[in-house]
């Protein structure tokens, strides 16, 4: 492990000082009088800048003399956020630079309010990425970040009389500091055209892909900073433009004209995200964004091996090891292969033997419509070379079922990579395993459903391959970047060196019943939440008590996460109240932050119901501020960093056994939430370690989730048994919290009823409220609730990024760090 300190400046105030004022008047072309706060976020970034860049070339130098064994992270996204104070704390230089723009009459919290965040991706896979290579960079492992350098990244959410409105983000709008153009490493990317078969001497077949267009892939690198400072590796993000190259031959094909009018233009490859977090869309241009950044990559990589090794391919999978986040990248497999088939002229069986070294694919998803699937068409038209090689590999591969399963037609329909009916499908998951030499879930419940549910032939087929590696988080943005008041107490209480081991935590334990303790912990979340009920003011205009129980849900929207149900919950309360004034509860504020995908209409009239019953509640005097609501837009990481230090109560609803994992549920716990949660994706695991008296769990397990679909769910039962449930659910047809528009909140009450309610609300809603009760009880005994939420950041240990990484690197990459040499 890596050495227990603080990062030691390396830089001092004076130095520092004189670098920002540096580049105000050198980068800048401004001065001390006339900048404002945007030119010195920028000046003092710039000033950091110098700092990172000589870290950046000392890693890559000892990389490229050490000729080190590398992990290559595909991913389509990143989530980001902000740099600066991330830089900052990593070369231990946020105090040195707190002091210096002090003495420049600058305040470091406003500057850092100025950085965009880079939000190049949805939720939780993508910022899953993102703290995987900080963990990577501080633990002085060999690694890139492979990526798409998206125009805009996800939108930007405002919220108009109560509904989403989603707006453009344009996060390089006015320059990005950190990133560097790299011209000199520009490739070509191939899109549509035709296959010709050639015959070599020997009589071998030789496959021409002729290209109907070819756009560029232009790298942008963004240095990341272990913490301490030492490695400086690189997330690489490829940007589309036009190549003004284009091949001619293609005239030669036929229908070349018709298919040609409807290609995309170049530049139009890497202008968006895609918004549709858990769905899959199938849309031709996101099939061109996956080939397009992973055939970039991969010849980055081959470029840089070659230079090493020249042809010799013998020793690449000793060299290379590439990690697919979902399946968003893996067609990567097929275009490695047509690399060595095709280009390197490797025989087909030496050349998959590289491939299934060299590939390792990570599962995030159970939910039928999020498994990725392209009609075969599609990639024909776009990749006709890659439609070969995938047919050819599934016509081995089925060699290999009937192998295992002699004559089993069934079998083989089950388990090839094109589903055949009325649309030829390509089904990327079955792709990804078979090409893959590890395959794993995210959390141990999620990996055992990969294995038991989704492929359980597969793990007959290949035992071992399947594994699990729980995900984690970076407790460096986590816990000490966005929590400086914990983490000093903590500093003070156990030492300054948790954010590299973070199982140090568990010293917190022993203090957890102490009083002084208690009421130090508790003084830094009230603190927290003064400022958090601050931000809710500015952006809402709504006065919260902080002294309520300020319980928290931030996530994506999606039905089976269960907005929802925490939305019927606050209405049976409201309703609570209103029949009785005396209904006893500690006051508390809801407070949500979620961006649902544009084209999901119930998950944004989820969001309109939400503000909607805000309005309501957060202005009627007969609750007597008991129950306030407060939906965040615009739910970003950013934002996200304000809210989950300032957080009671977690809350992590979903549906037992859709949730892959979660990630807010650690951050939460990390920073002294106490959850109330479903035995569901890394909850179980959660509470394995704080224990069942300091997490509240309740609903359907998985088995009984699974029991009930099977005997028949019925939420109309619910319904009529559970007054409370009719009640509240027949509200939401009535014009009360939609004054003069019946029925505007009617689709939820639909979906749970009409259509089968099929993450299964009511069937939960019982014990989900109940639980909430308990909760509210344990809040009001004041000591055992900071024993509660002590506890819950001691026992998070488990949960930091680096343990997950360390898994990866035991498990599948077999990685070694190096040091850098200074
Ligand atoms: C698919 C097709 C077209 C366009 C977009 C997409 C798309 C994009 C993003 C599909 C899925 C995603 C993101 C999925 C995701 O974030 N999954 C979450 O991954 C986390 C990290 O493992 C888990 O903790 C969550 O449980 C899981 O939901």
């Amino acid at each position: 492990k890596a050495t227990k300190t603080q990062p030691s400046p390396v830089i001092d105030k004076a130095a520092f000082k004189a670098a920002v004022i540096k580049h105000l008047h050198c980068t800048l072309g401004t001065d001390e009088n006339k900048a404002n706060n945007h030119a010195w976020w920028k000046a003092t970034c710039a000033a950091i800048q110098e700092q990172v860049l000589e870290g950046l070339r000392k890693t890559q130098k000892s990389h490229y003399l050490n000729d080190t064994r590398a992990v290559h992270y595909f991913s389509a996204e990143f989530l980001m956020g902000r740099l600066l104070s991330n830089n900052l704390q990593n070369f231990g230089l946020f105090d040195v630079a707190n002091g210096a723009l002090k003495e420049l009459g600058v305040e470091i919290s406003d500057i850092l309010e100025e950085e965009p965040d880079m939000a190049l991706g949805n939720g939780g896979l993508g910022r899953l990425a993102a703290c995987f290579i900080d963990s990577l960079a501080t633990m002085e492992l060999p690694a890139i970040g492979y990526g798409i350098h998206y125009e805009h990244g996800l939108f930007r959410q405002e919220i108009k009389s109560g509904a989403q409105i989603e707006r453009p983000d344009s996060w390089r709008h006015y320059g990005n500091p950190w990133e560097i153009c790299r011209p000199e490493s520009i490739q070509e990317v191939s899109l549509y055209g035709y296959v010709e078969t050639k015959y070599g001497d020997n009589g071998r077949v030789l496959k021409e892909w002729h290209p109907g267009s070819i756009v560029k892939g232009v790298p942008w690198d963004i240095p990341i900073v272990g913490y301490e400072g030492k490695t400086v590796n690189v997330l690489r993000l490829w940007q589309s433009e036009a190549s003004g190259y284009f091949n001619w031959d293609v005239f030669n094909a036929g229908g070349y004209v018709d298919a040609q009018r409807e290609n995309v233009s170049a530049e139009t490859i890497s202008k968006v995200l895609y918004p549709n977090d858990e769905t899959e869309a199938g849309k031709e241009l996101r099939l061109i964004q996956q080939y397009f950044f992973c055939s970039c990559s991969l010849k980055d990589i081959i470029r840089r091996y070659k230079r090493a090794h020249g042809d010799d391919w013998s020793r690449f999978a000793d060299q290379v090891v590439i990690q697919l986040n979902d399946t968003h990248p893996a067609i990567s497999i097929p275009e490695l292969m047509r690399i060595l088939v095709d280009r390197a002229e490797l025989g087909w069986d030496e050349a998959w033997g590289i491939c299934t070294k060299v590939f390792a694919y990570t599962n995030h998803t159970l939910l039928p419509e999020a498994l990725e699937k392209w009609p075969a068409r599609m990639i024909e038209k776009i990749l006709p070379r890659h439609l070969e090689i995938i047919y050819e590999i599934n016509h081995r591969f089925m060699a290999e079922v009937d192998k295992k399963w002699p004559g089993d037609n069934a079998m083989k329909a089950k388990l090839s990579i094109i589903e055949e009916g009325n649309e030829k499908m390509v089904r990327m998951g079955h792709l990804s395993v078979i090409g893959s030499f590890a395959v794993n879930g995210v959390a141990e419940m999620h990996s055992r459903l990969v294995k038991s549910s989704l492929f359980p032939e597969f793990d007959e087929l290949y035992p071992g391959k399947l594994t699990n590696v729980t995900n984690g988080i970076t407790p460096r943005r986590w816990l000490k970047a966005c929590n400086p008041g914990l983490s000093k107490l903590i500093d003070k209480k156990i030492g300054e060196d948790w954010p590299l081991d973070l199982d140090k935590l568990q010293g917190l334990a022993k203090f957890a019943s102490n009083k002084t303790f208690q009421k130090q912990f508790m003084k830094v979340k009230l603190e927290n939440k003064e400022l958090l009920a601050e931000e809710i003011r500015k952006s809402l205009d709504i006065e919260v008590d902080v002294n309520a129980i300020f319980d928290v849900q931030i996530k994506r929207l999606h039905e089976y996460k269960r907005q929802h149900l925490a939305l019927l919950n606050i209405m049976a309360l409201y309703r609570r109240i209103l029949e009785n004034p005396d209904y006893d509860m500690h006051p508390r504020v809801f407070v949500f932050g979620a961006k649902a995908a544009p084209g999901y209409k119930l998950a944004k009239d989820i969001i309109y119901a939400i503000n909607k019953v805000a309005d309501k509640i957060n202005n009627d005097p007969r609750v007597n501020n008991k129950i306030k609501v407060a939906f965040l837009p615009n739910y970003r990481v950013s934002l996200a960093e304000k809210m989950i230090p300032a957080a009671d109560v977690s809350e992590q609803i979903s549906t037992a056994g859709k949730e892959a994992s979660g990630t807010g549920n650690m951050k939460l716990a990390l920073n002294g939430a106490v959850t109330i949660g479903t035995l569901d994706g890394a909850n179980v695991e959660i509470a394995e370690e704080v224990g069942d008296d300091n997490i509240f769990i309740f609903g359907l397990t998985v088995e009984e989730v699974n029991e009930l679909k099977a005997n028949g769910y019925n939420p109309h039962d619910y319904y009529y048994k559970d007054p409370e449930i009719k009640a509240v659910l027949d509200w939401l047809e009535t014009d009360y919290f939609t004054p003069g528009k019946p029925g505007a909140l009617v689709s939820i009450k639909q979906s749970l009823l009409d259509n089968g309610d099929p993450y299964m609300v009511l069937a939960d809603f019982r014990a989900y409220s109940d639980a909430q009760i308990a909760v509210d009880t344990a809040y009001r005994d004041k000591e055992r609730w900071a024993e509660m939420a002590i506890i819950n950041t001691a026992k998070m240990g488990k949960f930091t990024s680096d343990r997950s990484i360390r898994d990866y690197v035991e498990r599948v990459w077999k990685l070694s760090p190096c040091k850098i040499e200074s």
